[in-house]
């Protein structure tokens, strides 16, 4: 029987070099200036650690066909996957806000290091599996789940300053929800190694609960394997989460959101959440703050908060005058 971790350790990853705009990589200051560790304090018994931030200042980018910054990429994923490790070998569910996405090579292998038979659920407008053969943009952020995937193995040429990393992680432990502008060679991928897919008309269909539901059964039917949420703020609507760097109209509600996680978190496996793609520098103020509190709602969810509330622990009656 599992029962949710009661404890939580954070990591702020404020990278940015996986894609091309300015901004993602205060996200983890913003949040925390929000309350992010106070808020999350605040969840009935939860004991809340801040690991602090991975910075990696220093490194010399190496040159990479249609790959930007792959030496930045790689020493950042580097020391944010040992982190990650450390984290859960503490005993406490990782929570790592990013940062781009690209970031999810470090959150993953890190997990994966600890808990070989993890299954991945990615949240996301994108698909985030091309590899720089099929991107057309040559941003990491949209390679994450490519790297990371063994299968990807013979698609991949010799990656400069990637040894550290070995994709042992399968395919077949994976899952997306909120898919809505996927590229070519992407549906691809999802079509050969049968990916579970909730892209958005098929959440349409069968509703968030529903969708969540199937993928976790297809992945693990007897439900004993570790969850692990990788989720881009750019699988929520454009209008709810607005301050990201590629934005897409008729994505999740944040309720749905919630929703999703409040079923991940009631699993009682839920092992590791990353929040990315917040770039507080897009936008007005209202923006802003939108979408930063749009994360706070889906992690708090994701950490057992409930919109029910919660009466005061071992007290039975009102305060008497
Ligand atoms: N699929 C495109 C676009 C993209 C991926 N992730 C984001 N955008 N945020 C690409 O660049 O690979
Ligand atoms: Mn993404
Ligand atoms: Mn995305």
């Amino acid at each position: 029987k599992w029962e949710p971790l009661k404890k939580v350790g954070i990591i702020g990853v404020p990278f940015e070099k996986g894609q091309k705009k300015y901004g993602v990589s205060v996200a983890p200051a913003a949040l925390r200036y929000a309350g992010l560790i106070q808020q999350l304090s605040e969840i009935d018994g939860l004991d809340v650690k801040d690991y602090g931030d991975i910075e990696t200042p220093g490194i010399e980018e190496v040159k990479m066909e249609n790959m930007a910054h792959l030496a930045l990429v790689s020493a950042c994923n580097k020391k944010l996957s040992e982190r990650v490790s450390q984290v859960l070998r503490d005993d406490r569910v990782v929570v790592t806000i990013g940062g781009d996405h690209s970031i999810g090579v470090g959150t993953v292998d890190g997990h994966y290091q600890v808990n070989n038979d993890m299954i991945l659920i990615w949240v996301d407008a994108h698909a985030d599996i091309n590899t720089n053969k099929t991107s057309d943009s040559g941003s990491v952020h949209g390679m994450p789940v490519a790297l990371l995937v063994k299968e990807f193995n013979n698609y991949w040429p010799y990656l400069p300053t990637m040894d550290w990393q070995e994709p042992l992680f399968s395919i077949k432990s994976l899952g997306y929800i909120g898919l809505r502008s996927v590229d070519h060679y992407e549906r691809l991928a999802i079509e050969k190694y049968k990916v579970p897919t909730f892209a958005m008309e098929d959440v349409e269909e069968h509703g968030i609960k529903n969708s969540i539901e199937h993928v976790l059964k297809k992945l693990d039917p007897e439900n004993k394997r570790p969850i692990h949420v990788s989720f881009d703020i750019d699988a929520l609507d454009a209008l709810e989460a607005p301050s990201t760097g590629t934005p897409v109209r008729g994505g999740l509600s944040l309720r749905e959101a919630i929703n999703l996680m409040e079923i991940v978190y009631a699993t009682g496996r839920l092992r590791a959440v990353d929040l990315v793609e917040i770039n507080p520098a897009l936008g007005n103020e209202n923006d802003r703050k939108q979408t930063i509190e749009a994360g706070l709602c889906v992690l708090k969810a994701a950490l057992g908060f409930s919109r029910r509330g919660t009466a005061p622990r071992g007290v039975k009656d009102l305060p008497i005058q």
